[in-house]
């Protein structure tokens, strides 16, 4: 079977700094958030997907979010410019991880923005939210990359205090999205799309991850579990409560690198540690 890949970073201490945090909020706890991140990358794993381990970097608080930094479609990817600077050093390394592994790379430059939270695959539409992170410029470079490679791109508004378009919506399948309420409604219509809604109270589970055996749930979001299973779901509950303190949900954790559309050729040994418990 060909192999799936993650591309993961574990927080290090200065995740403490990690932007998002509100005040009065409680702090974060970096031993948690290592513990949480590792179950996070055993599920991966249990889902037979291999992981690429970037090393942890001081110098990133926010360098365990990696999905801001790349969008990968097929066997290419559109390395990203993130809209807060500080996270601009963070794509370097996740760069170098998906070259190691053949991906063909194009690089966002210029005054373009994006974070790769803004943007929602689902089957052969790419939705790209135009947000605080992400910028015109930006979602049309991200747009073209897309429609060159054979995806219809959409662009859709995300609301101020809205960090991405992935924090109220993700997709279950090719053809079910889970949004928060009134999220995505015309959309799902237009695109003949199963719509799940998580209940008010639950937004932050519209971000889930689906796999091949499974969807990870972020834990205590039982209402929004409970609709997952019902659609047909095998749902299985992570904690990601350190994450959410810096505004991270299960999507923000990794880069996914799909095979039915890598290319066939020898995957070069990746220059970071790599594992594959069920391998
Ligand atoms: C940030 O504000 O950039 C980080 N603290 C959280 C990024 C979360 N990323 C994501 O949901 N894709």
């Amino acid at each position: 079977m060909a192999s799936r890949f993650a591309i993961v970073r574990p927080p290090t201490a200065s995740f403490v700094s990690a932007l998002g945090q509100r005040a009065g909020a409680p702090k974060i706890s970096i031993a948690a958030a290592h513990e949480q991140h590792g179950r996070y990358c055993d599920a991966l794993s249990r889902d037979h997907i291999c992981i690429l381990h970037l090393p942890g970097d001081d110098a990133l608080p926010d360098g365990c979010f990696v999905e801001d930094t790349a969008v990968v479609l097929g066997d290419s990817a559109l390395i990203a410019r993130p809209g807060a600077l500080s996270r601009r050093p963070e794509v370097k390394g996740v760069s170098a991880a998906l070259a190691d592994l053949g991906l063909s790379l194009l690089t966002m430059g210029g005054a373009a923005t994006l974070d790769g939270g803004d943007v929602l695959r689902v089957g052969r539409t790419v939705f790209i939210g135009r947000s605080s992170r992400t910028n015109d410029e930006g979602a049309q470079l991200m747009a073209d990359f897309a429609m060159a490679r054979g995806y219809r791109a959409e662009f859709v508004k995300v609301p101020d205090g809205i960090l991405h378009l992935k924090c109220h919506v993700t997709a279950l399948d090719d053809e079910t999205v889970i949004a928060a309420p009134g999220w995505f409604v015309t959309e799902s219509e237009r695109l003949n799309l199963r719509r799940i809604e998580v209940p008010d109270d639950e937004r932050y589970a519209a971000n889930v991850l689906a796999l091949r055996s499974k969807v990870l749930v972020p834990k205590g979001f039982a209402v929004a579990a409970e609709r997952i299973e019902k659609a047909g779901f095998v749902v299985e509950e992570i904690d990601t409560s350190q994450f959410a303190l810096a505004d991270g949900s299960l999507t923000c954790l990794s880069v996914r690198i799909e095979p039915s559309r890598r290319r066939t050729r020898t995957v070069r040994r990746p220059r970071v540690s790599f594992t594959n418990k069920t391998a």
